[in-house]
């Protein structure tokens, strides 16, 4: 059934190079598609910083442990250096104290604080990870309008007009994260070469975007990121790159713009986003009531990046020739899936 609706939406093939010879070194394709997927949708992403390092915004106190003694937290004001100078954006970190040296959840989150309804901090630090959440507009606003004039996007000197190729928000936020990591790989204390990125829907691409790039990042986890997320662009039956572009144009690079309503004529689709994960690990959650996302072009994405994980002998997404039932984790390839019943949410 998959394969039928895949054929139907003729995606521009993820292991053929464009003089129509097939693809067997999945590193030089990776760095044709990180490319074009800069050029033609998020924009290029500026070198790493310098030196990055953080400043503890409270004392030290034992008293800051939560969760009945169980969870440490930390609230951090990270400092990045480039050649424009400094930069700075706080987060969160919460460590469990039982484990020695935690694997790390990175959420890019809506709000700036713990507790959040979204994030069961809890069960999370139990399970023995530490979770980093950075609040996505304290790194650059995201002002409907577009507005360039704080936080990354004015330190890289951004501004109304850009250039068609230069970056959006997405990118700023995505880049953001990996600072994060940078500052997470410094401390002894953590095992932040077990990273996993987690966003939801417009933080759900980023998450993608990011961990696409950085490959530092060991996981990838992206909730209902739909449209310019997980979901296929090509005849997507919810929220459409013309809609996105209507409303978030500064979300992505103006090149992205010119296919607002010529998705076939756009070389690239979201299942080269995923396939930018191989052969790490992926999760991609989608919402049966999700309509916008379309759960559906979540899943043929999945299903097609699987493509570049079979290169290593691995399987991307396994799932039954009959479909997906809602509420059942697909987990056994290297891209899980699953579609909880409700709407656009991220859930416990
Ligand atoms: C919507 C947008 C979606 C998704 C969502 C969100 O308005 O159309 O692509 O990103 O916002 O992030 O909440």
């Amino acid at each position: 059934m998959l394969d039928k609706l895949l054929k139907e939406r003729a995606l521009p093939p993820l292991l053929t190079q464009a003089d129509g010879t097939p693809v067997t070194d999945w590193r030089t394709r990776r760095a044709v598609l990180l490319t074009a997927l800069e050029t033609y949708s998020y924009g290029h992403t500026p070198p790493p910083p310098l030196r990055v390092w953080c400043e503890e915004l409270e004392a030290p106190a034992p008293f800051r442990r939560i969760y009945g003694g169980k969870v440490r937290q930390e609230r951090l004001l990270l400092h990045f250096e480039t050649e424009h100078g400094v930069c700075r954006f706080p987060f969160v970190l919460a460590l469990p104290l039982r484990v020695e040296k935690p694997p790390v959840l990175l959420h890019l989150a809506f709000r700036p604080d713990l507790p959040d309804k979204a994030v069961p901090v809890e069960e999370i630090t139990d399970a023995g990870y530490a979770l980093a959440v950075v609040c996505y507009q304290d790194m650059v606003n995201d002002a409907h309008f577009g507005d360039f004039s704080d936080g990354i996007a004015a330190h890289f000197g951004t501004q109304n007009p850009r250039g068609p190729e230069e970056w959006g928000k997405i990118g700023m936020w995505a880049y953001g994260a990996s600072r994060v990591l940078d500052y997470l790989l410094t401390r002894a204390d953590i095992d932040a070469a077990h990273t996993a990125v987690v966003g939801h829907s417009r933080l759900g691409k980023t998450a993608l975007w990011c961990a696409a790039q950085d490959e530092r990042f060991r996981f990838g986890i992206s909730n209902d990121s739909g449209c310019s997320g997980a979901a296929i662009s090509r005849e997507n039956t919810g929220e459409t790159i013309e809609a996105i572009c209507r409303q978030f144009p500064y979300w992505f690079c103006e090149n992205y713009t010119k296919y607002t309503n010529d998705e076939d004529m756009l070389p690239v689709d979201q299942h080269m986003l995923l396939a930018l994960m191989a052969p790490r690990p992926l999760y991609v959650s989608s919402s049966s009531e999700d309509d916008w996302a379309d759960p559906a072009a979540e899943l043929l994405s999945c299903k097609m990046a699987g493509e570049a994980y079979q290169l290593y002998n691995l399987e991307g997404v396994i799932i039954p020739d009959t479909g997906v039932e809602n509420d059942t984790a697909y987990q056994d390839g290297m891209i899980g899936y699953h579609k909880k019943t409700g709407e656009h949410s991220l859930t416990d």
